[in-house]
């Protein structure tokens, strides 16, 4: 740890009374309320308190790895501001005996030197399954035997990213069952998205991520994503590296703040878990079949990579491991994702893994990875950075999925020989319109300037600081923040427009503590004014009984009619006996829905009324707001 960088925390940290540090208080007692519906009885944080929504999870009482890190962050903060760092421990304790899966038995029969069997991503939900191909070359894993080394195990300590915690559709994954059926109580594993850029959640087929064929078709729904010649019974998880990178980048924080406080020794064993999630976390750094980085045009030609040179030490946006089921047959794999979104990085994290002597993971070349990673990661923001301050998209290994050729306009700048993508991963909507990625990653960004001082990070910031203080809308003291954003261009001259505003008041805290991090450090006054103002205008504005809302008008709920994609002649069904097949939709495959106190609000809107309007409260946006108040009043003691 850089003493004079702990010294800067310790003396603005020292003080924790003050009009922002007590709505982070009062924010924080309104999650936390049993009464208020954040956590479901087993104490999983819900993806919101509303059931009745649909984004990246497609119903409230969902949970996602995100909502995880978010809430170890709150729990961070108020040890800060308390002093007691007992909820803290018990938030990681909650995620460990919930979001880490158990059972991952074939694990131990895995072959470093084979991670996976190739099957290309297509362009079309229509255009799956996709045919796995063994004569395309994979390349090896590095890091697998030094993990097993650190830590006597085979399994993952990493975060599945998707769970129905009042498993609504009764697959029952709960922890160390496989399909244990509807009447299993507990947060149940699965998955959504299996099938390319244009699989929004609206076209999703939802599946277990343990399937051992008893709900789906005659090979579960394994054949829906996958063509091969048989099937067996299996288990796979998916990370979501930013939420991993969030919790640790929290962990870091409690170090900070419960050094400061003379009580380290009491989150000590958390911390250690949280360098064993950073250890795991590399799988992030990997393309997705370990190919060499770089110049990958087909993806016969594109070769295996050894060591170390099928990493591009940047966050992607997955990771992915599974094996057969009860270890029946002898197989598991690992893949990584050769896409990196800008949006996913998270410099504090990478820079605590590398320099953090409390969370310094046991794998033999961790620090050197996360040190490469940090070093790579403002390298990006550079050649993404538009001139007027915005990130774009992302850089690519693999582009279409498939390490197609990309369109010669973006061969001519690439990153390390990895190709721009102003959308990378998923296309509707593109993954880099929605504005608060920019606060999410650069905020990130912020923190790790305000920790280091590191001069790269400051120019970075100082661009982009501009540009969102000059996007933001005021009047009096309300606001309207940028909500969609439209690329043009490639690197280096890629340029942004800013096409609609709205009142996603979970950007608005993400961007008030943007600022306040930037502010903290470089004595920028404009930056420290703005974030009050945004704080000032939530509070004043969008106070109410749960925490801050306003309404939100869901024309997108005209896609609960959508059809789902199924190939002609197959079939299968739900735990509940809902018919998948090919003339299934939306909600077809989600018959439950109908049962939602609510839906009589969509149902209207689909006979041709009014569009739903519906306050909600996501957890993320609740955390992240509370999150905003706190740091605004630890940094400037207010
Ligand atoms: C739907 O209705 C209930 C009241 O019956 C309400 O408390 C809930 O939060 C509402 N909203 C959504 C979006 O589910
Ligand atoms: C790429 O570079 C070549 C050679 O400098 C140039 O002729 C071509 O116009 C460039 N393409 C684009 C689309 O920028």
């Amino acid at each position: 740890m850089k003493y004079s960088a702990f010294l800067v925390i310790a003396l603005v940290a020292s003080t924790q009374a003050g009009t922002y540090t007590d709505r982070f208080l009062e924010q924080y007692k309104k999650i936390k309320d049993s009464s208020n519906g954040y956590f479901s009885k087993e104490g999983v944080p819900y993806h919101s308190v509303e059931t009745l929504i649909v984004e990246a999870p497609d119903q409230g009482h969902e949970t996602t790895s995100e909502a995880y890190s978010y809430y170890i962050w709150l729990e961070a903060m108020y040890g800060a501001i308390q002093g007691d760092f007992s909820s803290f421990n018990s938030a990681w304790e909650n995620l460990e005996k919930y979001a880490i899966p158990t059972l991952q038995e074939a694990n131990s029969v895995y072959d470093p030197s084979k991670p996976a069997t190739y099957a290309a991503e297509l362009d079309s939900p229509s255009d799956y399954p996709s045919t796995i191909d063994s004569s395309i070359p994979v390349g090896q894993d590095p890091i697998a035997s030094e993990l097993k080394s650190a830590y006597g195990s085979d399994n993952f300590y990493s975060m599945h990213w998707l769970f129905d915690v009042d498993n609504v559709y009764g697959f029952g994954n709960i922890q160390g069952q496989c399909e244990a059926g509807p009447s299993a109580s507990g947060p149940s594993l699965y998955n959504n998205y299996q099938r390319g850029p244009e699989e929004s959640v609206w076209r999703t087929i939802p599946q277990p991520s343990c399937d051992m064929f008893k709900y789906g078709g005659t090979n579960g729904f394994l054949d829906l994503f996958t063509g091969d010649s048989s099937y067996a019974h299996q288990y796979k998880y998916t990370a979501a590296p930013d939420a991993d990178a969030r919790a640790i980048q929290a962990a870091f924080w409690a170090n900070q703040w419960a050094t400061e406080k003379g009580v380290q020794g009491s989150i000590s064993s958390t911390l250690s878990k949280a360098a064993k999630m950073g250890d795991y976390l590399r799988y992030s750094l990997f393309d997705k079949y370990f190919k060499k980085i770089g110049n990958c045009y087909e993806a016969a030609d594109c070769a295996a990579g050894s060591g170390k040179d099928s990493a591009h030490y940047l966050i992607n946006w997955y990771f992915a491991w599974g094996g057969s089921y009860n270890a029946q047959y002898d197989w598991s794999w690992r893949i990584g994702d050769g896409a990196a979104h800008f949006g996913y990085q998270n410099p504090l994290a990478a820079y605590a893994l590398a320099n953090d002597a409390s969370l310094k993971p046991k794998g033999s070349t961790a620090v050197e990875d996360w040190t490469k990673s940090l070093e790579r990661q403002l390298e990006l923001y550079e050649y993404l950075q538009s001139s007027v301050g915005a990130f774009a998209g992302g850089v690519t290994n693999s582009w279409k999925g498939r390490y197609a050729t990309p369109d010669s306009a973006l061969l001519n700048n690439t990153f390390h020989g990895m190709f721009y993508d102003w959308e990378p991963v998923y296309h509707d909507p593109p993954s880099n319109r929605w504005y608060g990625m920019q606060p999410w990653s650069v905020d990130r960004l912020a923190q790790y300037y305000y920790v280091t001082g590191d001069s790269k990070a400051e120019a970075l910031l100082k661009k982009w600081v501009s540009w969102a203080i000059s996007s933001i809308k005021f009047s009096g003291t309300d606001f309207d923040m940028p909500s969609n954003l439209e690329w043009t261009g490639n690197p280096p001259s890629v340029s942004v427009s800013i096409t609609s505003y709205g009142k996603d008041l979970g950007t608005a805290g993400a961007t008030a503590r943007t600022l306040a991090y930037y502010a903290a450090k470089s004595g920028d006054s404009s930056a420290k004014e703005t974030a009050k103002k945004l704080l000032d205008g939530l509070y004043e504005n969008y106070k109410d009984d749960l925490g801050f809302s306003a309404p939100e008008t869901r024309e997108d709920y005209s896609r609960f009619n959508e059809k789902v994609y199924v190939p002609s002649g197959w079939t299968g069904t739900y735990p509940n006996g809902d018919v998948i097949d090919s003339s299934a939709t939306f909600i077809g495959i989600r018959s439950w829905y109908k049962q939602d106190p609510n839906w009589s609000k969509v149902e209207t809107y689909l006979n041709g009324g009014a569009a739903p309007v519906f306050n909600y409260h996501r957890f993320w946006a609740q955390a992240d707001i509370a999150l905003a108040f706190g740091a605004y009043g630890m940094l400037f003691n207010e």
